[in-house]
């Protein structure tokens, strides 16, 4: 009878098929597309009402401090995916069109690739923008996602905007088109409005749909909506729900979804097992905030998110380029409401993920992020994280550069072409203390020399490591 009870306390301490909650987590990485950092209620939006993140705010993790890899789409998910600045990718710019001819590596080394090479179950739901298979690489089958680690995908190859070559597929499927293993659902898909109206919720399906499959085996999502980038669409249910109009209808059906996910996680007693990360490619779309009249957007100017309180936004080294919303949550391991003061990036969720894992990083090539566990809050988890340093890249250079509180400029760029009254080269660069002066207005660089010696030693280091690494596709020379 002992025995018997003994063994009723330990099925109910570990239900049937439960896994320890630090064994081999799940992991949900869902990036939005050109959400500002001012777009949610936590972080001070005065009507978006995005009650579902603030829950998962208060569950875990805030990271007031939160960088995406890059200032533009492309090269963002890279340095999601792989942990490595855009500018080791090789790829010809920080958006890559339908039409280019190099995508993401075959030798680069996905999140999906480590965790899959772990056991994981992998699922992508959304757009991928890292390749597409087009005459100029003889439609090779490599630039699309199942062949970089994810078992399943339905999702666009590009942005939303693309007049032409941005479509919907998935895979795997039996129908090849455009490429094996594929299946095209719609094709340019720029002006179908009822289709563009559905993606949020189609992802979130997808993804719902994977977590009830594969709840008893460790999965990892990457879900990453096509909105709330141009032209933005929400879905009947959603519109006019939000007093900020049609872009605050995008982002609340967003967050209504992220409810959903973290239901169904509850629903399949997974919950304790899930570390969800929730975060934005880049900043908003700002070159749009005056246009009052768009032949595709129509009102654009109000169909833009809001990077308070930094400034300029998407395509830009400013902060309000690379600032975004973060929030991790692992509900019962990373303890309800954590600040994470210190800054991280997206850079940083590989090597993380990796170490919760048991993923091994690969040791030939440079990983720009750092396994940042100690910063969670977690008991059993202390330990030192290497400082932040963090290069901001346009497409093809080096414009900035943070270490510790400060930022470097040797070149800023915006595409509202608005330089804020300043100028900035490699000998005659700007710094800001990014912590006291976040929105950048206070030159300090006459005053700090041994700050500014400090950046230029770090945007030179980081150069020397890309010029002597090089890119795989230039090593390879095609
Ligand atoms: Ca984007």
């Amino acid at each position: 009878m002992r025995l018997f009870l003994a063994a009723i306390s330990l099925l109910l301490a570990f239900p049937a098929g439960a896994r320890p909650a630090l064994e081999k987590p799940n992991v949900i990485v869902i990036l939005l597309d050109d959400a500002g950092y001012g777009d949610f209620a936590h972080t001070g939006n005065p009507v978006i009402q995005t009650p579902n993140l603030s829950r998962m705010v208060r569950d875990g993790a805030n990271f007031p401090q939160f960088y995406s890899g890059a200032g533009a789409c492309t090269a963002s998910r890279y340095a999601m995916l792989t942990g490595r600045n855009h500018l080791r990718s090789g790829l010809p710019a920080w958006a890559i069109g339908p039409d280019v001819k190099r995508y993401i590596h075959p030798r680069e080394l996905t999140i999906a690739e480590g965790l899959k090479a772990q056991g994981y179950a992998t699922g992508m739901f959304g757009k991928w923008h890292l390749g597409t298979p087009n005459d100029k690489n003889g439609m090779a089958v490599e630039a699309l996602p199942l062949a970089n680690g994810f078992d399943r995908w339905i999702g666009t190859n590009v942005s939303n905007d693309y007049e032409t070559g941005s479509n919907l597929m998935q895979g795997p499927s039996d129908k090849n088109t455009p490429v094996t293993g594929y299946e095209m659902i719609e094709s340019d898909i720029d002006q179908n409005v009822p289709l563009q109206e559905g993606l949020t919720k189609r992802y979130a399906d997808a993804a719902i749909g994977f977590i009830r499959e594969k709840k008893d085996v460790p999965f990892f999502i990457y879900m990453t909506p096509n909105m709330p980038h141009l032209p933005v669409h929400a879905s009947a249910e959603f519109k006019g729900t939000s007093k900020r109009g049609l872009y605050g209808d995008a982002i609340q059906e967003i967050d209504a979804n992220l409810g959903r996910i973290r239901a169904a996680l509850v629903d399949a007693g997974i919950e304790k097992n899930t570390l969800i990360i929730f975060t934005s490619d880049n900043g908003p779309w700002i070159q749009f905030q005056n246009t009052a009249k768009h032949p595709r957007y129509d009102e654009a100017r109000l169909l833009i998110g809001s990077a308070q309180p930094f400034r300029d936004g998407k395509a830009s080294t400013w902060e309000g380029g690379q600032r975004v919303v973060g929030a991790w949550c692992w509900p019962g391991t990373i303890p309800a409401e954590t600040v994470v003061a210190e800054p991280a990036s997206s850079l940083d969720v590989l090597p993380t993920v990796f170490s919760l894992t048991g993923a091994k990083l690969p040791e030939d090539r440079t990983i720009d992020g750092r396994n940042i566990r100690p910063l969670l809050g977690v008991e059993q988890w202390q330990g030192a994280v290497p400082d932040f340093r963090f290069i901001y890249a346009d497409s093809t250079e080096v414009n900035a550069a943070r270490f510790g509180p400060w930022k470097i400029h040797t070149k800023i760029i915006s595409q509202t072409g608005n330089m804020y009254g300043f100028t900035a080269s490699p000998e005659k660069p700007l710094l800001f203390q990014v912590e006291q002066d976040f929105s950048e207005r206070i030159d300090r660089a006459a005053e700090q020399q041994e700050k500014v010696k400090e950046g230029l030693a770090v945007i030179q280091a980081f150069k020397d490591s890309v010029a002597k690494e090089r890119s795989f596709w230039d090593q390879e020379g095609k």
